[in-house]
């Protein structure tokens, strides 16, 4: 159990009586071509049903007429060889109907794709001993599911923390792409239907001759599994890589070197999903060097990908990091809307702007963004970070899905109706052609995926909600259990409630009532240090100084940020008395003495939240160890090192910020615990064999300093 079969591992289920109940004899599999997803719906059958009862089924792809079958295939295939059937009309792209009663199973997508997903459906139920009959369609939520992977072509990640990379290496593809077609089976078993294989920050160098055949090979191990390959475009590549002399987007000469391109790619992967572009953010070139809009920017490469019906993913992830920290007005939280609020329908129809969840940059908590209520004639598509970059980069436990169901869920209210972020994405409110999502996941060549088995409740959860929204946190993470971990009860309960715990843990012992993340700024992202969380050019700010702390973005005082959602939530946010705890600091600059609803104050809320959530930490630890025997040993020690890291870290954060706003107010701790370092063993009192005693920097991270 080394992680590599994360929760497609076909377990046996533990009664053997339930082998009796699954009694087709064969799988009619309607498609024998061996790169299309139908016949890897057949093979994957057999392959599961092998695993979960020990039985070898036949695969073949004649329809046959016996009764005890398991059937799959498209719509147009099945009823070729079946006829009819009622549910068909209500198929969508991509969707299917499953229907398994007693020992006849008829699984059928509208698409291959479909096909596929309905198959692993079905396994999935049986891997969790659910053996009842069922009979019902699924349709996705939104036609854009992908990841984005930030892989760097000489194998690094950016923000990766599971090894190097699974598509690259020394500056090219690499040459055995077997752990890419298992990446894209684990993908299409959660409904992912796309993946970005390179970074943002993208090099030129993926357009060369030898990179393109390279994406080629790594097409033909996605196709089978209905995955698409994308890519992320650096926009001076017609400059940098291409010898002209420009790469504005309206001067012809580029647009004709981006279509040329764009046929070459095309030509070797006829089935390209699109680009993804990141332009005039954090350094990267783009279409503003030459007073063009980013939809100018955008429209260029759309209409390179138009005629083969490609997909334009354009970041809305744009501003500068080099914002004037004295200048009390600047907001990077208002750049989103500054740079697309004007340019709403001028973007082309297959280009989607993708905008991360929060006005900032992933943080343990931030508001919606408001650019998802501005955009009404424009696609929209959200972008979610299963990559835990701000929250503890897989050494902690952090389930994510109930931060991302509060943003999904979240009503912005555009024009005073109901407008839902995960209705907004979907395309379904503003009655867009495309919408969905993209999940940016960073997976390596480490056996767990993402360097830590827990973490993957992250990224089944993200296909699981890409598909379907309204689906629970806790249901979605029972499931991946049961997948992951098999049927035992006491195994199934610790985990649901430490993963259940783990965001609010985090952030109580990290960032607080909307603070941020209080990590290190810089560049790590990683551990405490509020320090940095000023005068810096990423206007990551939280205003601290001796009396009080917070942005005020609201429109009477502050950056006028709160102005941008619409009216019902821009006044809920402008006002104090309105706005939730959890996001006081993020909207309002109070004294640490403010009171909360809760009726603490600002700075009693700090410590204590501090204490609470590094003391569920500990917890952690406990909980994992009453599963010893009851999770095999590989993973056992290895979620059980990452908890005791976790404990471990968890104080180093409470005592960093507790310490450092301490000593910032001079107001003391009702309970007097700050300085006291309750359950810490301080380096210094260890006799040290091979360690140097080292200043460290920020100086909070030890008592002693050192
Ligand atoms: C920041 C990351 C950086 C990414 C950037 C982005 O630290 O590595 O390049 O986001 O999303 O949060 O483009």
């Amino acid at each position: 159990e080394d992680g590599s079969a994360a929760w497609l591992r076909y377990a046996p289920v533990p009664h053997a009586a339930n082998t009796s109940r699954i009694t087709p004899s064969e799988i009619v599999a309607l498609n024998s071509t061996k790169s299309s997803p139908v016949y890897t719906a057949g093979q994957e059958l057999q392959r599961g049903i092998a695993g979960i009862f020990g039985r070898k089924l036949n695969v073949s792809a004649q329809a046959s007429s016996a009764l005890s079958t398991i059937v799959v295939g498209t719509l147009e295939t099945f009823t070729d060889a079946y006829g009819d059937f009622d549910e068909a009309e209500d198929l969508e792209e991509d969707g299917f109907f499953l229907c398994a009663t007693g020992d006849k199973v008829v699984i059928v997508g509208q698409n291959e794709r479909g096909a596929l997903y309905g198959a692993f459906e079905y396994l999935s139920r049986l891997a969790q001993g659910h053996i009842s009959s069922v009979s019902f369609i699924s349709n996705p939520s939104a036609p854009i599911r992908w990841t984005n992977e930030w892989d760097n072509l000489d194998g690094s990640i950016e923000r990766g923390f599971a090894g190097p990379s699974i598509f690259f290496r020394n500056g090219f593809v690499v040459d055995n792409v077997t752990r890419v077609a298992e990446y894209a089976r684990l993908l299409a078993s959660i409904r992912i239907n796309g993946i970005i294989i390179n970074n943002v920050n993208a090099d030129v160098q993926v357009l060369s001759a030898r990179n393109i055949e390279g994406l080629a090979r790594l097409a033909d191990v996605m196709r089978p599994y209905g995955v698409q390959l994308g890519i992320s475009l650096n926009f001076a590549s017609p400059e940098d890589f291409g010898k002209l002399n420009s790469y504005d987007p309206l001067d012809p000469k580029v647009d004709a070197w981006w279509a040329n391109v764009t046929n070459q790619i095309y030509a070797k992967v006829p089935d390209m999903a699109g680009y993804l572009v990141k332009a005039n953010s954090e350094g990267q070139a783009g279409p503003l060097t030459y007073n063009r809009t980013l939809a100018d920017g955008a429209n260029m490469f759309a209409r390179a990908v138009e005629p083969y019906g490609g997909v334009v993913m354009f970041r809305a992830f744009v501003y500068d990091n080099h914002i004037n920290e004295t200048d009390w007005k600047a907001d990077r939280a208002n750049a989103q809307l500054e740079f697309f609020q004007n340019l709403d329908g001028k973007f082309n129809d297959n280009v989607v702007v993708q905008i991360k969840y929060g006005p900032i940059d992933f943080q343990v908590r931030e508001p919606a963004s408001p650019l998802f209520s501005a955009l009404h004639h424009t696609n929209t598509a959200i972008e979610l970070q299963i990559t835990q970059e701000y929250l503890g980069q897989q050494c902690h436990l952090v389930y994510l899905a109930p931060l991302w169901k509060e943003i999904l869920e979240f009503d912005l209210r555009a024009d005073g109706r109901p407008s839902k972020v995960k209705d907004i994405v979907s395309s379904e409110r503003f009655n867009r052609p495309l919408g969905g999502y993209a999940g940016v996941v960073n997976v390596g060549t480490n056996s767990t995926w993402l360097g830590s088995h827990l973490a993957m409740s992250n990224l089944y959860a993200y296909g699981r909600l890409a598909w379907d929204p309204s689906l629970e946190s806790e249901a979605i993470l029972q499931d991946w259990i049961r997948l992951t971990f098999g049927f035992d009860q006491k195994v199934l309960n610790t985990i649901t409630d430490m993963s259940m715990k783990s965001w609010p843990a985090y952030e109580n012992y990290s960032g607080n009532l909307g603070i941020q993340t209080l990590t290190d700024i810089t560049y790590t992202h990683f551990g405490p240090n509020p320090a940095s969380q000023d005068n810096n050019g990423w206007g990551q700010w939280t205003r601290a100084d001796k009396f009080s702390i917070g942005m005020d973005r609201t429109v009477n005082n502050g950056t006028g940020n709160a102005g941008n959602y619409p009216p019902e939530i821009a006044n809920m946010y402008e006002n104090i008395e309105t706005t939730p705890d959890n996001l006081l600091l993020w909207f309002h600059h109070v004294p640490y003495t403010q009171r909360l609803k809760s009726g603490k104050t600002v700075i009693q809320h700090f410590y204590d939240a501090h204490y609470e959530g590094s003391a569920v930490a500990q917890t952690f630890v406990k909980q994992w160890e009453s599963l010893k025997g009851k999770v095999d040993m590989e993973r056992y020690e290895h979620v059980l090192f990452r908890q005791v890291f976790q404990a471990g870290h968890s104080l180093v954060w409470r005592d960093s910020i507790n310490e450092f706003y301490h000593n910032l107010s001079e107001i003391p701790d009702d309970l007097r615990r700050v300085g006291n370092h309750p359950y810490r063993l301080e380096a210094e009192d260890m006799r040290l064999v091979g360690y140097k005693p080292y200043s460290v920097s920020p100086f909070e991270t030890a008592s002693g300093y050192t």
